[in-house]
C-alpha cells in the first residue's frame, strides 16, 4: 500500500503532494514502483497535529480518489471521517482506512456496513494532539490485541462482515517509542487472531530513534526508508496482509523476498506469491475474504465487550 498524503503538514513528507496534481502524480508513480494498492488521505495524524474541517478533508481527498479510480488504481482512503469515507467509496474507493477503528466517529461502522467496503480498523487511543500521553499498557500486545478485539465486535453489532475488517496495531499511535517493537516481534499473535493484519511501520519516530546519529539526534523520516523496507520483509514474513509504505520500491522487493521465503518453507506447500506480502488489491475490491487466513469463527476472535480502558475517546 503506497501513501498519498494530500496535507501540507504530514510528518513523513511534509506536504509535497498537497495539490491534486502532485499527489495523483505521485500515486501513478507508486503504482509504477509496485503498489497495489493507493491509500489516500487529506488529515494529517502526526503527532500533535489539529483536526482538519471536514468541508477541507473533502476537497483534499475525493478529486484524488476519483482520478486514481479513472486511471485503473485500487484506491483506499484514510480517514476517521464517515462522511469523507462514504463520499470516497462513491467515488471508487474500495477500502476505508480508519487509523481511530471507528472511535472518532460513530457513524463509521453503519457506512461500513452498508457500503460492503473493505475496512482497516486500527489500534487507536486517541487524536492527534494528545495520543502520546496514552502510552500506558501492562502488556502492549495483549492489550491491543484486547482492544481491537472490543472494536470487532462494534463492527459486528453494526452489521460489518468479518470478511470486510483488516486489522492493524497502530504503530507510532499511543506508541511513541518503545512499545513499537513488542507489536512487531510478536506480530504472529496479531496475525493468529484470523484477520488480515496491516502494519504502517513507515518512517516513524521509533524508526527515527533506532537509527538516531551518535548525538542522539534522530534520524530524520526521509533517512528511515531502508529500516522501513527491512520492517516491510519482516513482517510480511511473519503474516503481515500489507504494508503501508510512502517509498514503495524498496517495501515491494522485500515482500516479494518474504513471500518466497515463506512459501519455501518447511510445510506451506504453497508456490510463489501465495505468502501474504505479494497478495494483490483484487482481494480488497472483493472484501478480503480470499485471505485463507480470513472469517473466523466467533470464538477465535477474544472478544471481551465488557472490557473497558477506563478512558474517554472523543
Ligand atoms: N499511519 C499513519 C496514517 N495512516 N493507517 C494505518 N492503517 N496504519 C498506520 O500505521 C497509519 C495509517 C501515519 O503516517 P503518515 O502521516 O505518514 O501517513
Amino acid at each position: 500500500m503506497g501513501v498519498v498524503n494530500v496535507t501540507p503538514d504530514s510528518f513523513s513528507d511534509g506536504g509535497r503532494w498537497f495539490t491534486p496534481d502532485a499527489a495523483v502524480a505521485h500515486g501513478l508513480e507508486l503504482l509504477a514502483q509496485g503498489a497495489d494498492l493507493l491509500d489516500v488521505g487529506g488529515e494529517s495524524t502526526r503527532p500533535g497535529a489539529r483536526r482538519v474541517p471536514v468541508e477541507d478533508e473533502l476537497v483534499r481527498v475525493v478529486p484524488v480518489v476519483s482520478r486514481l479510480v479513472a486511471a485503473g488504481a485500487a484506491v483506499s482512503v484514510d480517514t476517521t471521517r464517515a462522511l469523507v469515507a462514504h463520499a470516497a467509496v462513491d467515488a471508487g474507493a474500495v477500502l476505508v482506512n480508519d487509523v481511530s477503528g471507528g472511535l472518532a466517529d460513530d457513524a463509521m461502522a453503519g457506512v461500513v456496513a452498508r457500503t460492503g467496503a473493505a475496512y482497516v480498523a486500527m489500534h487507536w487511543r486517541g487524536h492527534a494532539d494528545v495520543m502520546d500521553e496514552l502510552d500506558d499498557y501492562d502488556d502492549v500486545v495483549a492489550d491491543v490485541r484486547r482492544e481491537l478485539a472490543q472494536r470487532v465486535a462494534a463492527l459486528r453489532a453494526a452489521g460489518v462482515r468479518d470478511d470486510q475488517v483488516v486489522l492493524d496495531p497502530g504503530l507510532g499511535f499511543a506508541k511513541p517509542g518503545a512499545s513499537n517493537w513488542p507489536l512487531l516481534a510478536r506480530l504472529p499473535e496479531l496475525v493468529g487472531d484470523g484477520f488480515p493484519v496491516l502494519v504502517g511501520a513507515s518512517r516513524k519516530r521509533f524508526l527515527g530513534h533506532l537509527l538516531a546519529r551518535p548525538d542522539g539526534e534522530p534520524a530524520p523520516p526521509l533517512a528511515r526508508d531502508r529500516a522501513t523496507a527491512a520492517v516491510s520483509a519482516l513482517a510480511a514474513a511473519a503474516g503481515a496482509w500489507c504494508v503501508r509504505v510512502h517509498e514503495v520500491a524498496g517495501s515491494a522487493d522485500a515482500v516479494r523476498v518474504a513471500a518466497a521465503w515463506r512459501a519455501a518453507g518447511p510445510g506451506t506447500g504453497a508456490g510463489p506469491g501465495a505468502g501474504t506480502g505479494a497478495r494483490t488489491a483484487a482481494g480488497v475490491g472483493a472484501g478480503v475474504a480470499d485471505d485463507p487466513r480470513h472469517a473466523p469463527d466467533d470464538d477465535e476472535m477474544p472478544v471481551d465487550e465488557d472490557a473497558t480502558t477506563g478512558r474517554s475517546w472523543t
